[in-house]
């Protein structure tokens, strides 16, 4: 009871048990805006301190996204957005139920599937972007944030027609510069822009910006300096962009320093930011997981870079303060072609997750090649982790139902570029148009997402429809299957770090660890605990159990988990080289159909954009003829086992 008087008669004493009891239980409050100078967010914030009080109800404040679509007697439409931003998605959703010709519905409640919805942007200071094959960034050039920001408008409002909420301007591998005043006068620029489409931003810190901008003598996460240094920043940051998302930190990876260069943990590192962050709102840091050593010892087999976040954040859970999430990639390894979930999805029951996945196809032909992503993507957000036993499906984590997050979600490396195609080729497009529908709804069918993206990208006609469907649908098999079967990951250069066309010596015989371990009798990376690094004893019993075993472990992941002879024999029948090389040739005669696919749209759609994708398409189905034989001879020459139907080898 608070006796000082100060609350007048706004005490709200706790109610007698016997009167309290009798009350509901709360489960949420739903305040229907997030802006904090609203009194709407007041309100919600009395209320969630007034029920704490009276009744002894600790009741989590959300601000929910999701709207509600009447549409009566085809006259009157409705649009209610749960706050601002559900307002505008629903604005979105009318009219792309229009677009496509669909029916309105009576009345559709839609509300995503988690909080964060958020895109990154690698973008460097330099107008260049680590990963991006579109060109120049729209967001920086010379230094400095671009005058003209037209193209930032636009791209927001793609964003948020797709129900996304948050991007982070500037890329992980960050320079400190970001931070001088001129440039804070950029972000606010950014950010005004993108306010209007309920886009909020954030920005990637360097880690060691107090030595290098603030001329401190150490950036050690524990100094009184450096902390004071980093609030007087963020209270800068937070006068230019009021409603910044938070810091997205890459530390102690590739070189980056971080909190381990100064002796301290992880967790102080993401600390310090965090508790810069908490006096101003709701900002939060992205802790990237992404942490490794890559100088690993290749003659080790115990060695493995896939075991490394699972080791990096053990016994971390409970060190963070509580703005602070943990940004994990998809796989172990780094967007490969074929990966199993990362197995950190697993080990953080009290600090909350983001998945990030990628948009931008760094191993996945860069935009050369069609991959429709939806499918990967699928492989985990299905995926049951079975954490403590239970069903645990990655997107159920995610997504904070499983141990009960209020914040975490997803976010896509996107790396769109000045060129008007965004990303380089228009059907890529795709990717991003579904990274969306699928953070908001990750159930969505991926056919349907397609069939609506292309409905609305390229009109309505069904031959167009139906063609790029089909294209989309075969595509990441394809490209699968002349880049890297059975698990292997993509078989790309590394080396030159393009990430580009075929080069399996590459994997091997650096620091990098994605190594294949391919000799002259066998192949891949042993990462039982029985005989190899351990990796899949990182995940619930139930899942160790399964990739532990030779026979339990499917095929598309046998390389992943196990090494084998070259003769050993899949579920399939086949031996592990007669699949590599009829994959290859598999692949690669696929990938020559989607040109001529391509050409029932002539005359169909407009000559610009079927002509851009006709010459993608047709330079797609040389380079699958390369990267066949390219991968195909190169096993051949190392194993020296013949192809059954003498295809290989012969030229
Ligand atoms: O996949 C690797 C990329 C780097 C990238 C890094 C990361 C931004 O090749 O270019 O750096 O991952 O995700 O931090």
């Amino acid at each position: 009871v608070n006796e000082t008087g100060l609350d007048g008669w706004l005490r709200y004493a706790a109610l007698p048990d016997e009167f309290a009891s009798l009350r509901p239980q709360y489960s949420a409050i739903i305040s229907l805006t997030d802006s904090q100078s609203s009194p709407i967010f007041t309100a919600a914030r009395e209320l969630q301190l007034g029920l704490s009080k009276i009744l002894s109800q600790n009741i989590s404040l959300e601000t929910k996204d999701g709207y509600c679509l009447v549409c009566k007697n085809g006259r009157a439409a409705e649009i209610i957005g749960q706050n601002d931003r559900g307002a505008l998605y629903g604005a979105f959703e009318f009219l792309r139920l229009l677009s496509q010709n669909q029916p309105l519905p009576e009345m559709r409640i839609s509300n995503p599937s988690a909080p964060i919805r958020w895109v990154n942007q690698w973008d460097n200071l330099d107008g260049t972007i680590e990963r991006g094959y579109a060109g120049p960034s729209i967001f920086f050039a010379d230094g400095h944030v671009l005058d003209d920001l037209t193209r930032v408008q636009q791209y927001a409002r793609l964003l948020a027609s797709v129900g996304l909420n948050g991007l982070i301007v500037n890329n992980v591998n960050s320079n400190y510069n970001l931070l001088n005043p001129f440039n804070m006068q950029g972000l606010a620029r950014i950010a005004d822009i993108m306010r209007p489409w309920g886009v909020r931003i954030g920005i990637s810190l360097y880690f060691d910006t107090p030595k290098e901008l603030g001329g401190l003598q150490t950036s050690d996460p524990l100094d009184r300096n450096v902390i004071a240094w980093w609030e007087d920043i963020t209270s800068e940051l937070y006068r230019h962009v009021p409603d910044m998302l938070g810091y997205l930190i890459k530390a102690n990876s590739e070189g980056q320093p971080g909190p381990l260069t100064y002796g301290r943990t992880l967790a102080d590192g993401a600390n310090m930011f965090a508790r810069a962050l908490q006096p101003h709102g709701d900002g939060v840091v992205m802790y990237r997981a992404f942490v490794y050593n890559h100088h690993l010892d290749e003659s080790n087999w115990k060695n493995d870079r896939a075991n490394a976040a699972v080791e990096y954040f053990d016994g971390l859970d409970t060190q963070f303060e509580d703005n602070v999430i943990i940004q994990i990639k998809y796989g172990p390894i780094d967007f490969q072609i074929r990966e199993p979930p990362s197995p950190l999805l697993a080990h953080l029951r009290k600090t909350p997750i983001i998945l990030e996945l990628q948009v931008t196809q760094e191993y996945l032909g860069q935009q050369d090649h069609i991959v429709y992503l939806p499918p990967l993507w699928k492989t985990i957000f299905d995926f049951d982790l079975h954490v403590d036993g239970q069903k645990s499906l990655v997107r159920d984590v995610v997504s904070g139902q499983r141990f009960n997050w209020s914040r975490s979600g997803y976010a896509a490396v996107v790396n769109v570029g000045n060129d008007p195609t965004w990303l380089g080729s228009h059907l890529a497009m795709a990717n991003l148009y579904a990274y969306g529908l699928c953070a908001w709804d990750p159930q969505q069918s991926e056919v349907d997402i397609i069939q609506g993206w292309a409905q609305l990208t390229f009109g309505l006609n069904k031959a167009v429809v139906d063609t790029i469907t089909n294209i989309s649908m075969a595509s990441w098999p394809t490209y699968e299957n002349y880049s890297g079967n059975l698990g292997i990951q993509t078989l790309c250069d590394i080396v030159t770090h393009c990430h580009y066309g075929p080069s399996p010596a590459a994997q091997d015989g650096n620091g990098w660890g994605q190594w294949t371990r391919a000799d002259a009798r066998s192949i891949g990376m042993d990462r039982t605990v029985a005989t190899g690094t351990g990796n899949s004893g990182q995940y619930p019993q139930k899942v160790a159990d399964r990739f532990e075993c030779i026979d339990t472990t499917p095929d598309e992941l046998l390389l992943w988990f196990h090494h084998v002879p070259y003769t050993h024999r899949l579920k399939s029948g086949k031996t592990v080289i007669q699949h590599f090389y009829d994959a290859h040739y598999a692949g690669a005669l696929v990938a020559q159909t989607f040109a001529q696919q391509w050409e029932i749209l002539r005359g169909l759609i407009d000559d610009n954009r079927f002509d851009h994708m006709a010459f993608r398409l047709q330079y797609q189905a040389g380079h699958a003829l390369v990267w066949r034989d390219s991968v195909n001879n190169f096993y051949y020459a190392k194993c020296g086992i013949r192809d059954e139907l003498n295809r290989v080898g012969n030229h």
